[in-house]
Formats: C-alpha cells, structure tokens, sequence
C-alpha cells in the first residue's frame, strides 16, 4: 500500500491493496496535464486531489463494491514533456490496460488527454476505429480544428477524434462557435445539447442502431453544472446536475460495452475539499455502473 502523504496515492489505498495490471479490472491512470488551457489553471493538480480524496470513499458505493473487481493505479504519467510526447505517453499507459482487456479510468488533467487515451486504446488491439465510438460530456464541444493555432488544444480534441474516423455522441454542450456546428454535419456528430437534456430533464439516451458497440466514455466535468463542480478551469452555467450524469451514463453503459473513461477539466480549489471528494465519488460511481453493467 502507498504512503497516504504521496502526491499520488493508489486509489482507495485506505481500503485495498494495489491490484496487478493483469488481474485489476480497472486501470486509474493519473495524467496531470496541463498545457493549453484558456481561462482558469489548476487542472495538473485534478489526479492528486482525486486520488488523495479516494481514501475518504467507504468500498461499498452504494449496490456493490466495485473495488472487489481490482483497481490498479498506473503511475502518474510524465507530462514534463512536449505535448507530442505527452501523447505518446498517455498511449502506452493506456495500451497496457487495453492488452489486458482491461478498463482505463484516466484522470485528467486537461481534455487533449483523451487524444492520446483513445490512440493507446487503438495501438492495443482492443478495439480498431470501426467499432469504436466515443461519448462526451463536456460544456464545450472541443471541435475546433485549433485553437489559437493549436491543435493538440484542449478545445480541438474532439476534433481529433472524429478526425480518425470515429463515431462522437455529445451531451450537455453550450458553449461552442459555428466552426464548430460546421464539423458537427459534416461528421455527423450526434448531440443533445445542454438547452434540451437539462430542463426536459432527460435522463437516458438512446444511442443510434449503427452506433460502435464499445464506447469509450469522455466527461468532462465542465459538462455538469458549476453548482455541482465550480473547480474547472472554464464552467459555464446550465449543466448536467449529478444523478442525471450518473443516469445518462448508466443508459449507455446498458446499451455497450464500456471499455473505458475518463474525467478531465477537474481543478481543485484549495480549502474547498468536498469538490476532490465529489470528483473522487464520481470516478467510483462510474466504476460501479461499469462492472454492474457488463
Ligand atoms: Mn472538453
């Protein structure tokens, strides 16, 4: 078991053991990256706050103890690097979960994170860009081709993506430009934007029929509403409240196969630790809905 006073402690270290890459059915990948974020920072700090506040999560979330599955926590991925090595370094964390049809529960960090995830995912095996699809939840629809030049950007990633071909169902988004309603037609990118799903409250999706049976799932956290996680870098009113998250997730994760998420845009504020512990909660819901459901 890791020392507690690491900066990066296994997850649910007060409870469990460090489980092994082969046998753990979920693989917690720290990746604080932080690069090209536009508005407010913090975001490198996200892993380490989630991680320490894991140790404060009980093993039973509520209908069964996921942790019982195994967790291993990967060590936090180098970010110290360029951003073209970042990728390349969040990809073969990500393909060691992936060669052991494993499930990488990545940590962000910003959102270009998910690049580099979905390219380890596609170097495994696991999967290939025909039968994989990707959903979001995000504020931002992040299909910019680049930003201020960029595009490794954290607002261009989705644009990465669908770039390789891949299907994209986005939620709860309500910040975006016509660039990016532009890129939605022409890769038919499937939404329910943040104006319907919040105030018809809609709760579950129905995924198209020709959608990719294994779907990564994106949620930035920047998609829920700031009332529930101020500590994002750029929140934006109007959000997706916490069981209606957890809901929209769980209806996909009934329709397929989930071989993978992550939680990107979490940027602690200091002395306000119930966001670290509500992110922490909300990365083990999720373990919770994926092993229930496959
Ligand atoms: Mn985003």
């Amino acid at each position: 078991m890791d020392e507690f006073d690491s900066e990066y402690p296994i997850f649910l270290g007060s409870e469990i053991a460090q489980g092994k890459p082969e046998d753990a059915l979920f693989h917690v990948i720290p990746v604080p990256y932080e690069a090209s974020v536009s508005y407010g920072g913090g975001t490198s700090l996200g892993p380490s706050a989630i991680l320490k506040a894991s140790w404060q999560l009980e093993e039973w979330d509520g209908k069964s103890k996921p942790c019982e599955q195994g967790i291993y926590t990967h060590p936090v991925v180098d970010c110290s690097v360029s951003p073209e090595q970042v990728i390349e370094n969040i990809a073969a964390a990500t393909k060691i979960a992936g060669d052991f049809a494993k499930i990488p529960v990545v940590l962000g960090g910003e959102h270009t994170v998910t690049y580099g995830v979905i390219k380890g995912l596609l170097e495994s095996g696991v999967v290939n860009v025909n039968d994989i699809g990707i959903v979001q939840i995000d504020a931002h629809a992040d299909l910019r081709d680049a930003y201020e030049g960029d595009k490794l950007s954290h607002a261009s990633v989705m644009k990465r993506i669908v770039d390789l071909g891949i299907p994209l169902f986005q939620l709860g988004i309500r910040a975006f430009c016509e660039e990016e309603v532009e890129t939605r037609k022409a890769a038919n990118v499937h939404f329910i934007d943040a104006d319907d799903l919040v105030p018809n409250n809609i709760n579950e999706i129905t995924l198209p029929e020709d959608f990719p049976k294994n779907v990564f799932f994106t949620l930035d956290i920047d998609g829920m509403d700031p009332s529930v996680f101020p500590s994002t870098g750029t929140p934006v009113p109007g959000g997706l409240s916490w069981y209606q998250t957890l809901s929209l997730f769980e209806s996909v994760a009934k329709q397929r196969n989930i071989i993978g998420f992550d939680i990107m845009e979490f940027a602690p504020i200091n002395g306000f630790h119930a966001y670290d512990f509500a992110a922490s909660f909300l990365t083990y819901k999720m373990m919770g809905i994926v092993e229930r459901n496959r």
